[in-house]
């Protein structure tokens, strides 16, 4: 990979302000919601259908984010933590 640097720090400047706010842009987009069992990046009621059948066989979410207390096993507190999470956001 080869570094350019631009000897204009004012066009060096814009250039470089304009990527950062693209990358925090992409960021907010992609943060990650504990207990979105069906990973479509929300927290609804169709994460709790979703997080029901992952208890029942054992089996995570494409995006791990089913497992809201970290102890690597999707459970009753898991569920219960969706519940919570839902009727905190007012979904
Ligand atoms: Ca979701
Ligand atoms: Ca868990």
């Amino acid at each position: 990979m080869t570094a350019t640097f631009c000897d204009d720090p004012d066009t060096a400047f814009r250039g470089f302000s304009q990527i950062d706010w693209m990358e925090i842009t992409l960021g907010l987009l992609d943060m990650p919601v504990i207990g979105d069992a069906n990973c479509d990046r929300g927290l609804t009621a169709a994460d709790l259908a979703a997080v029901i059948p992952l208890i029942a066989t054992g089996e995570r979410s494409i995006c791990e984010l089913d497992d809201t207390d970290g102890d690597g096993v999707i459970d009753g507190r898991d569920l219960d933590n969706v519940i919570a999470a839902i009727f905190a956001g007012g979904a």
